[in-house]
């Protein structure tokens, strides 16, 4: 039976740190480098180690309760003077260091924000760059509307490079120089280069210019018209209304709001969620921004850990400097410092909840960012139908989800990463890719094979967007199996004359591996307990991963582009479970021209997976040839990876969903509108 907790307010071992958590861990950082200056990349909270925390869970809610893990803190910093990189453990009630480590030579921490900012300014000063913006016919009184973008480095030699950072060059609308003007219309081709220990400017690369068939280094001049500055044939593209004053909004949308008149369905306390059966926590941190730990449905397991791992934004135009745009947004940057503030309203209609979270900066600031998380519930159309053609009586019950969402800016882009759950025991990971496309400057009148011209002179290249989700799965307890499913045809025999024959395959994965999805088999994959048999199916009990079989990383074998996103090569991984383990693209991903300790490094382990604490890694993305439909703003594309109930339960789970009526939903007719639009 399932304890009846108190309200809790106190800290959980799982939830992020604290403000006061997050002080002490500064104060006891600062104490331990007296007399240094420290640049902080990351302090959070460090997990609990699996053993003891499944102990201390298992207890809090079935048995007499233990005390809780210590809290320790992880930091990332750089000490200035000595130009190294640390990472270090701090037990935050002993007060003292728990371990403390040096960073592995050539690895570079993520970039932040303040860090690159100083530079984008600074840079408008440099003269090479005040002569590239003048050989763009950028005059001096242009000047304040170029707006340089930060950009992660990337890689394309083993050869360890400096710390650098690159700037995508843009400029605001010369006409309105507002400060919301869409820059990626007005791109400049080159990318001044940032040596940030240094402090200095490395250098100014040039993009090429030229179209399909032209020359692929510099600005074309063959094609160029040179007596036309290049920034006069760019022209603005604007994606805020109010900077489109030609385009009048639509008159004919009607107000559409949600009405829980009686609250939501959902409770919380701290970070515990309840709701419709499920049982889990809400966590938050720098690096990979929303977690979902211990996840329960109607008392059972099914989940430790729910996450995204890591994202890896290739791009194709193979053309020098660009070659080298290969993001990795939580490994670069973290998604918990990209985090938007989510707003009433705008970005969840309905009853919301909020979480925030709390986030370290570089000089020991602490921000508490409002409403990084917003969690509501939504009606989602049909949960399950059936009508009895004999009597013609249906019986349909509406599906609610709860919805868990966080938004990410990472420059031009946007990610949103949604958690659904529903009441028959589904979880889905939703991602949507939404922002402006990443922009290059093309000459007036030409096409190129690598990308999509969005707007005059603007080239939006051809990229990928590679996900991995990682799932560490509790099914039933911890000792999981990953069972690969094939449809298989039967042989054509006696038996089997017709040869219609077929069934469903079922193999279990022996040894840490990685492999592929195969539509031609109808191939998926679950993840089962072996120790549990379900007594209807007469076969484990098991979660289903409804998997996204789309296609992996395209760059080929012994390109650096590959070597640095191994995680992105394969639709699968079973790894068996490491503590802190989490990164599938390797640890520190910023300018890495190897994958190390990510997904790979894991299964070459070669440990025995079967019947263990298993994690369950899914790689998937999307292939983005940008269309003129994607600018100045792209409407969002959707991807969905389902983890369902597969022989879990020994009938559907959501049969005690109050059938839907007209007396709870109140839903209103609409009558003839033909003629007055009026009802
Ligand atoms: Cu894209």
């Amino acid at each position: 039976m399932e304890k009846q907790l108190a309200p809790q307010t106190s800290v959980h071992p799982l939830d992020q740190l604290t403000v006061a958590e997050c002080k002490k861990a500064v104060s006891l950082l600062r104490r331990e480098h007296q007399g240094k200056s420290l640049h902080i990349k990351n302090v959070q909270a460090q997990e609990p180690p699996k053993k003891l925390m499944t102990r201390y869970l298992d207890a809090l809610h079935s048995g007499p309760p233990v005390a809780p893990p210590p809290r320790v803190a992880y930091c990332i910093y750089y000490v200035l003077e000595d130009r190294v990189g640390e990472e270090m453990w701090l037990n935050l009630e002993s007060e003292s260091v728990v371990q403390r480590r040096t960073f592995p030579k050539g690895s570079h921490p993520p970039l932040d924000f303040n860090e690159i900012l100083p530079y984008g300014e600074k840079l408008l000063k440099e003269k090479p760059v005040i002569e590239a913006l003048k050989k763009c016919g950028v005059t001096d009184e242009l000047m304040k509307c170029v707006a340089p973008d930060g950009w992660i480095y990337g890689c394309d030699t083993n050869i360890v490079q400096p710390r650098y950072v690159m700037f995508l060059m843009y400029m605001r609308d010369a006409k309105t120089n507002n400060a919301d003007s869409n820059i990626y219309s007005f791109p400049l081709p080159f990318v001044p280069v940032y040596d940030l220990m240094e402090q200095k400017l490395a250098r100014v690369d040039w993009c090429a210019t030229g179209g399909d068939g032209d020359d692929v280094v510099e600005i074309n001049y063959n094609t160029r018209n040179p007596m036309q500055p290049l920034v006069e044939t760019l022209r603005s593209s604007e994606y805020m209304s109010e900077l489109r004053p030609e385009l009048p909004l639509r008159q004919d949308i009607k107000p559409y709001h949600v009405v829980q008149p009686e609250g939501p369905s959902f409770s919380v306390e701290g970070s515990r969620v309840r709701w419709q059966k499920w049982d889990f926590r809400v966590g938050f941190n720098a690096r990979e921004g929303l977690v979902i730990h211990d996840v329960r449905y109607d008392g059972r397991q099914t989940f430790y850990r729910l996450s995204v791992s890591e994202m890896t934004v290739p791009y194709g135009d193979p053309r020098p400097p660009l070659h080298r745009k290969q993001a990795f947004d939580l490994g670069d940057l973290g998604a918990g410092y990209c985090a938007n503030s989510l707003a009433l309203g705008c970005d969840c209609l309905g009853t919301i909840k909020y979480f925030d979270g709390h986030l370290v900066h570089g000089d020991g600031q602490i921000e508490v960012r409002k409403n990084v998380i917003c969690m509501h519930e939504q009606d989602d159309g049909i949960l399950y139908k059936h009508t009895n053609y004999r009597t013609n009586v249906p019986r349909v019950a509406r599906r609610r989800i709860l919805i868990l969402q966080t938004v990410l800016t990472v420059a031009n882009y946007e990610y949103i990463f949604a958690w659904h759950f529903d009441q028959a025991a589904n979880v889905e990971l939703e991602i949507r890719a939404t922002g402006i496309v990443s922009t290059q400057y093309i000459d007036p009148g030409k096409k190129s094979k690598w990308g999509t011209v969005v707007a005059p002179s603007v080239l939006a290249a051809s990229h990928q967007h590679i996900f991995s989700m990682r799932i560490d799965p509790a099914v039933d307890g911890h000792n999981n199996t990953i069972a690969v499913c094939d449809t298989k045809l039967d042989r054509r025999d006696q038996i089997n004359p017709h040869g219609t024959g077929f069934y469903n395959s079922t193999s279990y994965v022996e040894k840490s591996s990685a492999f592929d999805a195969d539509q031609t088999v109808n191939r998926y994959i679950k993840i089962v307990n072996e120790n549990k048999i379900n007594p209807i199916t007469m076969s484990p009990v098991g979660y289903k991963l409804s998997a996204v079989p789309s296609a992996l990383l395209l760059a080929p074998e012994g390109t650096i582009c590959r070597s640095r996103a191994q995680f992105a090569t394969h639709h699968f991984w079973v790894t068996k479970h490491v503590d802190d383990e989490f990164f599938a693209g390797g640890v520190w991903t910023n300018q890495a021209a190897v994958e190390l300790g990510g997904v790979q490094d894991a299964v070459n382990r070669n440990e025995h997976v079967r019947n263990e604490d298993v994690v369950l890694w899914h790689s998937f993305g999307l292939t983005h040839h940008p269309r003129a439909e994607d600018f100045p703003v792209m409407p969002v594309e959707r991807l969905t990876v389902g983890l369902h109930p597969n022989g879990f339960f020994t009938e559907n789970p959501a049969m005690d969903v109050p059938p839907s009526n007209q007396k709870f939903n109140r839903s209103v007719e609409v009558m003839d509108t033909r003629c007055c639009n009026k009802i």
